[in-house]
């Protein structure tokens, strides 16, 4: 499973404080817990401030960077922020995300075939997010085209299904789950992201509801995910369930977590 970190997200509060103050020891530090927790990439998202956001992004990235040399996911809608965390980054880094929406794929799709990025491929356009596979599969199908036209490989390309809350929609889970299967049988050397916390909006339990639906994804085809890798329950979830997946051979991953204390 390829984590993306998620917690260095300007859009919590915490962290918009830590940027607004430039409170590095901060931000270092959840760099260094998710990344010894077992992530792939961190999501950096500098949140939603437009004049500020390419100043913040790239702050954000240097104070990273001073810290771990873990790969980053730019996270952003905006092309002059995304430009600002590309010039500075170090290691081969992720953009999250191109839509169907024509200003991303005008704006944010060259700058992925220009720094040659991994590139997240949401399935939403200026319509929404539709309410079939069928509809989502449609613009998942342009976008990979297009990635691909313009140079990047398949490996490189994560494509979001995207989750819509339980509490809304009866069929929300079941929808994303058939996507993952299409996607994962249409574009079987595509990886499939998702950030999955958002089926439990509106309902208790919440972390038990988005631990449940990681073991169904996961059986679906997602292999990697927007998430807190030091949610230890969630990981626990996560190593089961790709064990049990047939990924694990002869169950080393399980026990090696097992023995360093990461689970159980
Ligand atoms: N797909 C893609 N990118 C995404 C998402 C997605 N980026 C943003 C989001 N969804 C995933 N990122 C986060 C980051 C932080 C939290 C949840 C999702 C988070 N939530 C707290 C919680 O759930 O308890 C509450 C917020 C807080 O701490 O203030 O931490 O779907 N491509």
């Amino acid at each position: 499973m390829i984590i993306i970190g998620e917690k260095i997200n300007g859009t919590r509060k915490a962290v918009a404080q830590a940027i607004r103050e430039r409170d590095e020891t901060f931000i270092r530090d959840l760099a260094r817990n998710q990344t010894d927790a077992g992530s792939a990439f961190l999501d950096v998202n500098a949140g939603t401030a437009p004049e500020r956001e390419p100043e913040d992004m790239a702050w954000l990235v240097g104070t990273i960077q001073e810290e771990c040399g873990i790969p980053l996911c730019l996270d952003s809608a905006n092309p002059s922020a995304l430009r600002a965390g590309l010039e500075i980054v170090k290691n081969p880094p992720m953009i999250n995300s191109v839509s169907g929406e024509k200003p991303r794929i005008e704006k944010v799709l060259p700058l992925a075939l220009e720094y040659g990025t991994n590139l997240i491929l949401l399935a939403l356009d200026e319509t929404g997010i539709p309410n079939t596979s069928d509809g989502r599969m449609k613009i998942v199908d342009r976008l990979v085209r297009l990635a691909m036209d313009g140079g990047l490989k398949e490996e490189k390309l994560y494509i979001d299904p995207l989750v819509t809350a339980i509490s809304t929609g009866t069929d929300s889970a079941l929808i994303t789950l058939d996507t993952i299967r299409r996607i994962s049988s249409t574009y079987p050397k595509c990886h499939i992201t998702s950030g999955l916390s958002n089926i439990s909006f509106g309902m208790p339990l919440r972390h038990m509801i988005n631990r449940t639906f990681m073991a169904m994804a996961i059986q679906a085809g997602l292999d990697s995910a927007i998430a807190d890798p030091g949610d230890r329950q969630l990981y626990e979830v996560i190593m089961a369930a790709e064990m049990l997946m047939g990924r694990d051979k002869y169950c080393q991953g399980f026990s090696r977590a097992y023995r360093a204390g990461r689970i159980g």
